[in-house]
């Protein structure tokens, strides 16, 4: 098949991957869409709620006889019977169904799995060919393999800072300081979290909705700290576009609506312990935390080192006298791994050394 037709093929099944993602857990959300013969689109499904049955079993169910000769575009590499299985392989069902070629986004960083769904196919004669859309197909599942490894998610940070590294004009000011190209982006990082962090001055200084926007994808979950002096109910976090979860180390406060979940912690001094808040993420079964932090929890992060990724997008204009992002001057002072243009921002990238599990090659 084209490349490009593969990668068109390949988008569409990201995207219903990106739209069940946070509803499969503690399964990744995969997608899959069956083409016939001829090319043409005959099923489509995405792993199903609570994470069975899975993707390919769907949509090869819906294609029937449809499949023989045909493609299916998956962005997971069809899984192999292992101990404790709890559905049937989808690789045997691929091979069973009379496809001809499978198209796969990655593999699966599951070690039960990682390349024997591929090996499987080959071996029954299919062609198999690797459609990673750049990088953005293993990097939505680069947090599945940190959690089967460590039970805890990836967390990814992400700031934005003027060109001088400050966060706000003044203290308390809502201050726009990137621009639609950045704001984009967050929102795809978004689209790739099961949950999103904020510390409770962040709802009460900027009033974020939190939810996945610009581009198309679920909105996560999103996770507040609650601040001694509450938040107001007002606040668009409460509102109902998405499940919010509310975190403290005191009893469920009286003023928290009824609508948003309370979780408490064991206390780190006068706050939530930021680690207890990320286990109990693991056991949600949660693979990956964005986390939108002010300078108060950047600090703690920081200094805790409670991240795996970190994005700091600076803009090119300055805010002198602002706020500073990060008054300890913790922030990395290594090179950065990656960087990116994002309109007039820049975006630059840092990751843990040896925190995240490299997926496995496909061949
Ligand atoms: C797929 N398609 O849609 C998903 C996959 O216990 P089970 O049978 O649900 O298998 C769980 C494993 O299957 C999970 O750990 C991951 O490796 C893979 N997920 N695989 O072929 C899917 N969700
Ligand atoms: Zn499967």
């Amino acid at each position: 098949m084209d490349p490009k037709i593969a990668s068109k093929w390949m988008e569409d099944a990201f995207a219903l991957a990106t739209e069940a993602r946070g509803t499969t857990l503690p399964n990744p959300a995969v997608g899959c869409i069956v083409l016939d013969k001829a090319g043409k689109p005959v099923a489509k499904a995405a792993t199903s709620k609570d994470g069975r049955p899975h993707a390919e079993r769907k949509a090869l169910d819906l294609a029937g006889s449809k499949a023989s000769g045909g493609t299916l575009v998956v962005t997971l590499e069809p899984c192999v019977a292992f101990p404790g299985k709890k559905s049937p392989p989808c690789a045997a069902a691929a091979i069973l169904s009379g496809i001809e070629t499978v198209i796969v986004g990655t593999s699966d960083p599951n070690p039960h799995v990682a390349g024997r769904g591929i090996h499987a196919l080959r071996k029954a004669g299919m062609k198999v060919v690797e459609c990673p859309l750049e990088d953005r197909v293993p990097d939505f599942y680069a947090g599945f393999g940190r959690f089967l490894a460590t039970g805890t998610p990836r967390v990814t940070v992400k700031i934005a800072v003027s060109s001088d590294g400050n966060v706000a004009a003044k203290p308390g000011q809502r201050t726009a300081i990137t621009g639609a190209e950045s704001r984009r982006f967050v929102h795809s990082l978004r689209s790739r979290s099961d949950a999103i962090l904020v510390g409770g001055r962040t709802v009460l200084v900027d009033d974020p909705k939190l939810t996945v926007r610009d581009v198309a994808g679920r909105s996560p979950h999103r996770l507040v700290l609650w601040p001694s002096a509450g938040l107001p109910d007002t606040a668009q976090i409460w509102t109902n576009s998405a499940r919010t979860t509310a975190f403290g180390i005191q009893e469920r406060p009286a003023k928290l609506p009824s609508s948003v979940d309370w979780v408490r912690l064991p206390a780190d001094g006068d706050h939530v312990d930021l680690a207890a808040l990320v286990a109990w993420c693991g056991k949600q079964g949660m693979h990956d935390l964005l986390v939108e932090p002010g300078p108060t929890l950047l600090q703690s992060i920081l200094a805790k080192e409670i991240w795996d990724d970190l994005w700091v997008l600076r803009s090119d204009a300055p805010l002198a006298g602002g706020v500073p992002a990060d008054p300890r001057h913790l922030l990395p002072k290594e090179t950065p791994q990656a960087s990116r243009t994002l309109g007039p921002d820049q975006g630059r990238f840092w990751r843990q050394p040896n925190r995240l599990i490299p997926i496995p090659p496909l061949s």
